[in-house]
């Protein structure tokens, strides 16, 4: 597989954004991270030997060595984010969002009406801390292909204080020491067949503050 983006011939991430809103706000909603559809002219994706990331998560019992062991080996990818986190906070009591709703919005595209099921695991150190179940909406047909959306999932509580205890860190460099050791692994598949269609391990930095929201999309491969 030779593409510039995250898919398969079966399923291709278009839209991924995990953000902040805050009502009222002039600027009501601060994205953390996002990948946007990739033009078709961007060259293809460089490779990362998975056993490199093997202990930035799980390795068995549905980790990350288990599932490229089951493949297949061209569905598995690796995003690596500079996250934009400089923005603005109301006051916020202890425990509280301070009215703010962050969130994660993802879409999907291909040539089959599926269930799509989404599975995410928060790991800290390597060892799962957070797991969430989603299934997307019922696709719909759009320009010659059906379209699956997980509209405005709001991020769970582990992530929230995460992201907050973070911004308080004084320094760059501090952040991204405690980023080495956070890491997110996302699996789709078809939830009838439990067929997997894509598997992708998010690693973190924070993005200088200027340059705003980075990333970039390895392919993930083992010789
Ligand atoms: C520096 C940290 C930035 C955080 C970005 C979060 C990306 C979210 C990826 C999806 C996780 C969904 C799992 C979950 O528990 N949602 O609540």
């Amino acid at each position: 597989w030779q593409g510039s983006h995250i898919g398969t011939e079966t399923l291709r991430l278009v839209e991924f954004t995990a953000f902040v809103e805050r009502q009222g706000e002039q600027d009501p909603q601060h994205r953390f991270v996002h990948i946007d559809p990739a033009p078709t002219t961007d060259p293809p994706l460089e490779m990362v030997d998975v056993r490199q990331i093997y202990d930035k998560f799980p390795e068995r019992g549905g980790g990350l060595r288990d599932l490229y062991d089951q493949g297949p080996p061209h569905a598995f990818f690796l995003v690596k984010f500079w996250a934009d986190l400089s923005f603005p906070l109301p006051e916020e009591e202890p425990g509280g969002t301070g009215g703010a709703f962050y969130g994660v919005s993802s879409r999907y595209e291909g040539p089959r009406a599926l269930t799509l099921s989404c599975t995410s695991k928060v790991c800290s150190f390597g060892k799962q801390v957070v797991e969430k179940l989603e299934t997307a909406e019922p696709p719909h047909w759009e320009d010659g292909r059906f379209v699956f959306s997980l509209p405005r999932s709001p991020l769970c509580e582990y992530l929230i204080n995460f992201i907050r205890k973070l911004r308080t860190l004084p320094e760059k460099p501090m952040m991204d020491s405690v980023l080495e050791n956070f890491t997110i692994l996302q699996v789709l598949r078809d939830q009838e067949t439990q067929e997997l269609l894509l598997c992708v391990a998010f690693v973190f930095e924070v993005s200088a503050s200027e340059r705003g929201a980075q990333h970039h999309i390895y392919r993930l491969g083992r010789d």
